[in-house]
């Protein structure tokens, strides 16, 4: 599924984000930036330890919940990995909607900074972290729209779902979306 918003492109596709051949993919990473399973093990497993040897070196604290860190992306075929960190889901009355925008935001600002025109996402917080995929996905796509809306470098945001279930809720929430 594909929208246009002012001349830029919104996409959701089923898959895996490792194999994405974009300027960035965001990683769904933990604020220590320790690795994981989910999409974090997908792509240590898949982009090699150079990864994990760089976000050591250059962010030795973590990142805290709600942003976002950038290194190279291995043997992966994108440019950059972002690592995004989201919120644990605890009911809602924990400010996750702000700190889920807010994480989204900042790989994004992160993206056009350093000069990606392509970017692809996953549903940040809504594996592990057990975010409500239909609460998720509306802030997701808003965040994306406001992005590509007035960013003068990104062109493409891809959300990049994993199976028909997290598929249908991110094409639901993109059509109530008004554009
Ligand atoms: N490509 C695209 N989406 C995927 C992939 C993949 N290869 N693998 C899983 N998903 P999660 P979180 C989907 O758990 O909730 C890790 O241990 C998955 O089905 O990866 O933010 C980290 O280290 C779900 O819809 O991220 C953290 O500790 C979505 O991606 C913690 O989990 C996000 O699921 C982060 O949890």
């Amino acid at each position: 599924m594909r929208v246009a918003i002012h001349g830029r492109t919104l996409e959701l596709e089923q898959g895996d984000i490792t194999q994405q051949a974009v300027d960035a993919i965001v990683n769904a990473a933990n604020s220590r930036l320790a690795g994981g399973g989910g999409v974090d093990g997908a792509i240590h497993r898949g982009g090699g330890p150079s990864i994990m040897a760089e976000t050591a070196r250059r962010y030795p604290r973590g990142c805290p919940t709600g942003s976002a860190v950038i290194t190279t992306a291995g043997n992966l075929p994108a440019r950059y990995v972002i690592h995004a960190v989201g919120p644990v889901w605890g009911g809602g009355q924990a400010g996750e909607a702000e700190l889920l925008a807010s994480a989204y935001h900042r790989a994004f600002e992160l993206s056009s900074q350093h000069g990606c025109r392509s970017i692809a996402l996953p549903a940040l917080s809504c594996g592990a972290y057990g975010y409500p995929v239909d609460q998720a996905s509306r802030i997701a796509l808003r965040v994306a729209k406001e992005f590509l809306e007035q960013d003068p470098v990104g062109e493409l945001a891809r959300f990049v779902l994993f199976g028909p279930g997290m598929y249908g809720a991110f094409a639901a929430a993109l059509e109530e979306l008004a554009f």
